[in-house]
């Protein structure tokens, strides 16, 4: 069963990571013998919080096992944090962050928060940074494979389709604007990372777009993931996770999953998007 012609290399040559394409013994033990300790941050804002215990119990079994975790959960409700037994050489830091009214505020915030936290404790605690939604759980292995000095993940509902349609931010008057033939992929804001130094930069960059944009009484089209388009066309990503790890809805992974010629697109579908109760999880 061989893997059908799916892009294992970027134009700038960084790997396209895919199951097949990486060692995993290999991997665990370089990174093993480094001591690496790898930061998640997630951010559980008002109703959010219900989505930490699939979300954590998940990392627990799928997440970078065998090696050093810190989980950095950024909550308005710290007392409201479940207490998930972790396995040895895991810890959770529980940060208090406030909440903005706007949910397009929560999500853009965390570029802010991020870029602060990186500066005044990550790059003390941590090698590698990987941000990430709450709203997901870990469903197979995404483990040091993903590790590179800055990394983005293709946006499952826009993998294999023609720049055009790539929902970037198109006003040019908005920080984040990207020309009509200019772009490389659609990432998603749902999974990126890397060192701590460049996620600092990255974040720091699209915090200080999104207050451009802002004062210019503009928002950008997908909010921060607009803007972390518009940073990795210009900072190109080391390395790019395919679809595996981002997977949104029941449907698509079954897309993902049919044959396509002699095998399947997707062979494991790590990282899925959760089910929302729209009704109650939207509404204030
Ligand atoms: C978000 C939308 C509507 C109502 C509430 C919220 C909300 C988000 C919230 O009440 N509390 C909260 O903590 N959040 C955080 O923001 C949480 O970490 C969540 O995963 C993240 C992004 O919101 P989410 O997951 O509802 O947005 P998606 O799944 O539609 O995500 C994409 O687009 C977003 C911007 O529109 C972000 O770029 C996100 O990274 C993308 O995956
Ligand atoms: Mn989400």
């Amino acid at each position: 069963d061989t893997q059908p012609d799916v892009p294992v290399l970027t134009p700038w040559l960084a790997p396209i990571v895919w199951e097949g394409t990486f060692n995993i013994d290999l991997l665990d033990e370089h990174f093993q013998s480094q001591n690496v300790t790898i930061g998640l941050t997630v951010f559980a804002v008002k109703r959010y919080i219900c989505y930490l215990t699939m979300f954590l119990q998940t990392a627990e079994i799928h997440f970078m096992v065998g090696h050093r975790v810190n989980y950095y959960v950024f909550t308005d409700q710290p007392d409201n944090v479940p207490r998930i037994l972790l396995q040895k050489g895991r810890q959770m830091v529980i940060l208090k962050v406030q909440s903005y009214a706007r949910w397009q505020d929560i999500s853009m915030r965390r570029m802010e928060t991020i870029s602060i936290f990186s500066q005044e404790r990550f790059h003390r605690e941590v090698n590698y940074l990987v941000c990430v939604d709450v709203d997901m759980k870990f469903r197979d292995h995404v483990g040091v494979e993903i590790l590179s000095s800055l990394f983005g993940t293709l946006h499952p509902g826009y993998y294999a389709i023609g720049k055009q349609f790539f929902p970037y931010e198109r006003n040019p008057q908005s920080q984040a604007s990207i020309l009509e033939n200019e772009g490389d992929f659609y990432y998603t804001a749902a999974f990126f990372g890397g060192s701590v130094p460049e996620v600092y930069r990255l974040t720091k960059a699209c915090h200080q777009a999104i207050m451009m944009d802002q004062a210019n009484h503009i928002e950008a089209v997908w909010h921060d993931e607009s803007h972390l388009n518009k940073y990795l066309l210009y900072h190109k990503p080391t390395k790019v996770l395919s679809p595996e790890y981002m997977c949104h809805t029941a449907e698509e992974c079954i897309w993902f999953q049919n044959k396509r010629g002699l095998s399947t697109i997707v062979k494991r579908v790590r990282f899925v998007t959760l089910q929302k109760n729209m009704s109650y999880i939207r509404t204030d």
